[in-house]
């Protein structure tokens, strides 16, 4: 198949503090970002993937000191767990940044000059709220009051009073030009987060406080080696630091600006106000979307420590299967709103969808095909119920299932393909192989082929959700790997050119189990 000049995709997820072990949350956004990634690429585009850890800041000092050690071994530490998450998920990441790496100081050093050079920077002193949980400052009027009197933040965080002289950057010259682009459609996604920061925006914005003089755990201002950027500065310019930022890269030119930063709904205002204005500070184009995903909650509730209700992904992973665990966050939630998980509700989905329906149709397929044609692929002649379902399933993978993973509701994708896999099942129990055999053999040849042609659609549009069993799948029917790609679906000479090369079926071997709940989870 010809390859047109593949367009370049640069996606990135947001990169997580490594102050304790990843939870759930992270592997959600890890999984859906990856899962995007792995579409694009098989709709033929040139992919970038960014993904790693946020290492500075007062929460991880704190947290290191808490544990009396020093914050870069708490970050090299936990930091290797969210790269190993990443691993055993499946994870596609082209660059795994960690912030403490020298290329990326050289990165915030750099577009912090560039917004100085603009003007936007001075001195001067801070006095207000920091909730460090959030690494964020609130004006006065967003706290509420908690138990005792306290003040939190609108995330519900403790914040404290900070004093110290700190270098300010010029965000409210940026106010009408951050409206504009909020008010731009598809900048914010999903839609029902602009409101809330169209309204942050015209209620007046504030300068920002952009570095801190009481800690040292941070990339340091240039110029004022007292100061160390506030973290949120450095943090952001991660997504330029992978691209070899502040040099003239081809990965530059090529993959800046970003086409689509995943981030989840809490972080909203520092990736679609705070960055921007860097950006334009910098003069450095802005990213084309930003999607700010739902969170993910453990039977409804929130996961906490003092819950007892926190799950290691690694874990859950390693008790359903990967792609089970992929395909259930993937199908469950629909993505940009919150969801919630189970272990009854993952047995249950991956049961009813990828054992019972999918699974079960590969291995019928594929055991009928091995044990009463010996595998062999003969010449392939469908009558009108045949192309019939093979309409309905070519257009669910080639055409229903894409044009909902581009506008990333995945959820609906995923339906589409789902119900191909059930018109498939109910085509092999109104058509009988077992039965024709006897009957009529060679009718029996055309409808296991065409269940066949089925399989390879349905298995190459579901790459980017189960990667490993549907690799494991096309190898089963034969299919080259250069032949996977989402737009290679609708090529109408696969099925010779397979033929030509001699390949048999053989026994399958089952690729989605069925799944048991654990005991302590009954
Ligand atoms: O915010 N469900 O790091 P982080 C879904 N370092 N997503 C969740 C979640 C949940 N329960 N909990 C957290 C940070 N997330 C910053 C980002 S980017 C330049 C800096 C998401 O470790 C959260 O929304 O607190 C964020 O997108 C990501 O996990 C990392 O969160």
């Amino acid at each position: 198949m010809a390859d047109r000049d593949p367009t370049p995709f640069y996606i990135t997820t947001a990169i997580s503090y490594p102050n304790g072990r990843p939870h759930i949350g992270h592997a959600y956004e890890a999984i859906s970002a990856d899962v995007i990634a792995r579409f694009q690429r098989l709709m033929g585009r040139k992919v970038r993937f960014q993904t790693g850890t946020d290492e500075h800041g007062l929460k991880m000092a704190r947290k290191a000191e808490e544990q009396g050690r020093t914050a870069r071994d708490l970050a090299d530490e936990m930091s290797g767990y969210f790269r190993e998450m990443c691993d055993e998920l499946n994870v596609s990441y082209d660059r795994f940044i960690r912030t403490v790496e020298d290329d990326h100081h050289r990165a915030s050093q750099a577009i912090w000059s560039r917004m100085e050079a603009t003007g936007d920077l001075y001195l001067d002193r801070y006095e207000g709220w920091y909730s460090v949980r959030d690494e964020a400052y609130y004006d006065e009027s967003e706290l509420t009051e908690g138990e005792g009197g306290t003040k939190l933040s609108p995330q519900g965080t403790p914040v404290e009073w900070t004093v110290e002289e700190s270098w300010f950057f010029r965000l409210s010259k940026y106010q009408d030009r951050l409206l504009e682009l909020l008010r731009s459609p598809g900048f914010l996604e999903p839609a029902s987060r602009r409101n809330e920061m169209i309204a942050f925006v015209e209620q007046g914005l504030r300068d920002l406080s952009v570095s801190r003089t009481s800690f040292d755990w941070g990339v340091k201002v240039p110029g004022s080696d007292d100061h160390v950027m506030y973290v949120w500065v450095d943090a952001l310019t991660n997504y330029l630091t992978g691209l070899g930022f502040p040099n003239d890269t081809q990965e530059m030119r090529d993959f800046w600006p970003a086409d689509l930063h995943i981030i989840g709904k809490d972080i909203v205002r520092f990736h679609t106000i705070y960055w921007p204005a860097f950006l334009m500070s910098a003069d450095l184009p802005l990213p084309k979307k930003v999607f700010g995903h739902g969170f993910l909650l453990n039977r409804g509730q929130k996961e906490s420590k003092s819950l007892g209700n926190v799950t290691d992904p690694s874990e859950l992973a390693g008790t359903f299967g990967v792609d089970a665990l992929r395909y259930f966050l993937m199908r469950e939630v629909a993505f940009g709103q919150d969801g919630s998980y189970s272990p009854e509700a993952i047995v249950t989905r991956a049961n009813a969808e990828l054992a019972n329906s999918f699974g079960n149709l590969a291995q019928r397929t594929l055991s009928m095909i091995a044990k009463n044609m010996d595998g062999k692929l003969a010449i392939f002649e469908p009558s009108d119920d045949d192309w019939k379902l093979l309409g309905t399933v070519r257009s669910a993978c080639a055409e229903e299932l894409p044009e909902q993973f581009e506008k990333l509701a995945f959820s609906t994708g995923i339906e589409a393909w789902i119900k191909a896999v059930y018109a498939c099942n109910q085509y092999v129990d109104e058509q009988a192989p077992w039965a024709l055999r006897k009957t009529d053999p060679e009718r029996m040849q055309i409808v296991l082929l065409t269940l066949f042609a089925t399989l390879r659609d349905l298995t190459i549009a579901i790459q980017p959700v189960v990667p490993e069993k549907a690799a494991s799948l096309l190898d089963q029917l034969g299919i080259p790997e250069n032949e996977r790609r989402i737009d290679a679906i609708p090529d109408p000479d696969w099925y010779n050119r397979l033929v030509e090369t001699g390949f048999t079926v053989s026994k399958p071997t089952p690729i989605f189990p069925r799944l048991e709940l654990p005991e302590e989870a009954e």
